[in-house]
């Protein structure tokens, strides 16, 4: 197995255990009545996170530069062939998934290029199986792959008019990478998209690999810009050694890759084995790979340390043939070092801050019931053993004082009764902000703007539009915030000063990620628009799509704010509800006992002996949850084991 292959190994296995702990602590907390519905939801929630983790990396790079080679490299050398096709010229046609969807059939799902017409996202479609083709593959059987994955290479002929309504072609750019042929068809590939579903044993732990086709594909689809290259844990950015740095290689890199990754990018330069001279000493042709390095290097204005000389060629050559010496030469091990030592801890880092976030939280609200249930043991068998040898007239004026703290206490249940209510208009507030229906009515409008002309400014202006509006509802939404934490701030203090509950402060949100998400698009957007000043069919036909990606992308992020939200308010409730409910119980069972030892319905002692026992219960119970939420965080601080250097190969 591959160094990087044996990281992602190590990952997968420390989420499931981490998983696994959280289970654990999940089902004790259910065994011991300690958790609410909202607890169990959080929890369950984590939990999905744990299992449903995705770390995906993309290939992006002009075409011919090695990238489906470098993927069969790294990833799948073990099937003693070359899987992903990758050939002289244009290979790969369309942009490709791999992955491991176990709700899904084995096969490769293909998006036929004629959906461009339709003016829908991919992420629109993906769900939509009536658009896609499919092609079952055998997953036992290497032939059946390969056969299903020569898809990716299929074209087919269309009129030129066509392609240019699919932004396959453009009349006035003699760059154009599809032109017509004498009888003015245009080759242009099949699909627009393919998702390739296979038990791969990385796949299976989460790992997506992104394979992309040259620079005018991913011009030409949004959603590689928009959605599948900046969220990708990592991007490799292929050069090759034998066409050194071209101009659409710069465009590419300055486009696609240097704006939108700043963290997880690698520079790879392949095909080094075109250097490898017998006539020249192996310290010469290292010179001369440096040499090629250093220029790469300052032409993309990076240290030289961030990029890769390899061959990836000869690295699947070396891995198949078990030939080490030619594995090692080909230095694709450095690379896959590199890979595992960033990308995987990284994401590591990111699951485990907002796993560890989650289940402090609710391990916070559970620690507060039961201490406060500690305190209020300990409370009551002082004020018991205070009723010894005390006449009737004491206990009396005792249990009066009782009565009136709760009825003192049912006042502030009012209080909390109306900060619920202005809880909950706050929070529909919110949600008639950021909310999918307010996206829509924008969506609507700016279609209809743009919908009135083929004029670039008009379509530039329907864009603009949807962005400045989002951007209006998550400024309001986070005013709405504020006001929510400042209101809770005031009343988690009034609480716990009053009443002795454990509240602490509440937990903050921060509404960055979105408004830079939010950037980032009107970055993209005007990159892309900014400069065309008149737009031809083709131009306005990508604007569209363009428009649609948008769309699509800010639907997920109006989806994810929401459900963000969501959490982030009951969070803030649930700590409140829970310990006010476990103080009203607390009041009710002391009340009664001094009842009781007042009725002489039950003696003193005995009522002693059994807060003992209960405290000593709690006691207990506090045991196990601080050994559970110790067992949980031990994994959690687990850092996956770095590969030791001896067994770098
Ligand atoms: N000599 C040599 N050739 C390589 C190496 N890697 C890839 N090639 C060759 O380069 C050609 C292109 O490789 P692909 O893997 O298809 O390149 P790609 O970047 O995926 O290209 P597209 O799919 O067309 O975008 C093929 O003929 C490969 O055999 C290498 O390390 N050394
Ligand atoms: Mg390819």
């Amino acid at each position: 197995m591959s160094l990087i292959s044996e990281r992602i190994v190590a990952y997968g296995r420390w989420r499931s255990e981490l998983l696994d702990a959280v289970q654990r602590y999940r089902s004790w907390l259910a065994q011991s009545e300690l958790a609410d519905p909202t607890l169990q939801a959080r929890l369950q929630g984590i939990m999905d996170r744990l299992r449903d983790d995705r770390m995906s990396v993309a290939f992006v790079a002009e075409f011919s530069r090695g990238k489906s080679e470098l993927i069969n490299a790294l990833f799948f050398a073990q099937y003693g062939q070359r899987v992903v096709p990758s050939t002289a010229g244009r290979t790969t046609m369309c942009p490709t998934e791999l992955l491991y969807d176990a709700n899904r059939p084995v096969g490769i799902r293909l998006l036929p290029i004629e959906t461009r017409l339709e003016d829908v996202s991919i992420a629109d479609v993906k769900r939509d199986e009536s658009k896609w083709q499919f092609v079952a593959v055998d997953p036992a059987d290497v032939t059946s792959l390969r056969a299903a994955f020569e898809a990716v290479r299929a074209t087919r002929r269309i009129p030129s008019d066509r392609a240019a309504l699919m932004g396959m072609y453009d009349e006035s750019d003699d760059g154009s990478p599809y032109q017509p042929d004498a009888e003015g068809m245009v080759e242009v590939p099949s699909w627009r998209h393919a998702i390739v579903n296979i038990p791969h044993p990385l796949l299976e732990l989460g790992l997506v690999i992104i394979d992309t086709p040259g620079l005018n594909a991913i011009g030409a689809e949004p959603e590689l810009t928009l959605n599948l290259i900046p969220s990708a844990q990592a991007v490799l950015f292929v050069l090759a050694a034998d066409a050194g740095v071209t101009r659409t290689d710069i465009d590419i890199w300055r486009e696609h890759i240097s704006p939108a990754h700043r963290s997880g990018r690698f520079v790879v330069l392949n095909k080094i084995d075109g250097l490898w001279d017998e006539l020249k000493s192996e310290s010469e042709i290292n010179l001369e790979i440096a040499s090629q390095v250093a220029s790469v290097g300052r032409l993309l204005d990076l240290p030289t340390a961030r990029i890769y000389p390899v061959s990836a060629q000869k690295a699947l050559v070396g891995k198949i043939q078990g030939d080490d010496k030619l594995l090692r030469r080909s230095r694709l091990p450095e690379l896959e070092h590199a890979l595992s030592e960033e990308v995987i801890p990284q994401q590591q880092a990111i699951v485990r801050d907002q796993v560890r976030r989650e289940f402090e939280e609710t391990t916070g609200v559970t620690l507060g019931v039961l201490s406060a249930r500690q305190r209020n043991q300990i409370e009551q068998a002082f004020e018991l053993n205070g009723l010894r040898g005390k006449n009737k007239t004491v206990i009396d004026q005792m249990s009066r004082r009782i009565r009136a703290e709760r009825a003192d206490f049912e006042k502030s249940l009012r209080q909390l009764q109306a900060l619920r209510t202005v809880f909950s208009r706050h929070s529909q507030t919110l949600f008639s902000h950021i909310g999918l229906d307010n996206l829509r009515r924008h969506v609507r409008d700016s279609r209809d703007l743009m919908r009135a002309s083929h004029l670039s400014t008009q379509l530039r202006d329907g864009m603009s539009n949807l962005l400045a509006a989002v951007r209006i509802d998550f400024e309001e939404g986070d005013k709405l915030v504020r006001e929510v934490t400042t209101m809770m701030t005031a009343m988690y203090r009034s609480f716990s000063s009053e009443y002795g509950l454990t509240l602490g402060t509440p937990l903050p949100f921060s509404s960055r990620r979105y408004f830079a998400e939010i950037d980032r698009i009107s970055q993209l957007h005007q990159r892309q628009f900014g400069l065309i000043s008149l737009l031809t069919v083709n131009k306005s036909a990508l604007t569209r799509r363009f428009f649609e990606s948008v769309v699509a992308r800010l639907k997920e992020l109006y989806q994810a704010a929401v459900r963000e939200i969501e959490g982030w308010l009951r969070a803030l409730m649930s700590p409140v509800e829970s310990q006010v409910k476990e103080h009203q119980a607390q009041l009710r069972r002391r009340l009664e006992s001094v009842q009781r030892v007042m009725d002489a319905s039950e003696s003193l002692d005995s009522k002693l002996l059994e807060l003992d026992e209960s405290k000593a219960r709690i006691d207990q119970q506090l045991a196990i949850l601080q050994e559970l939420v110790h067992q949980v965080g031990s994994v959690m601080d687990r850092r996956v084991a770095p590969v030791k250097e001896a067994e770098l190969v």
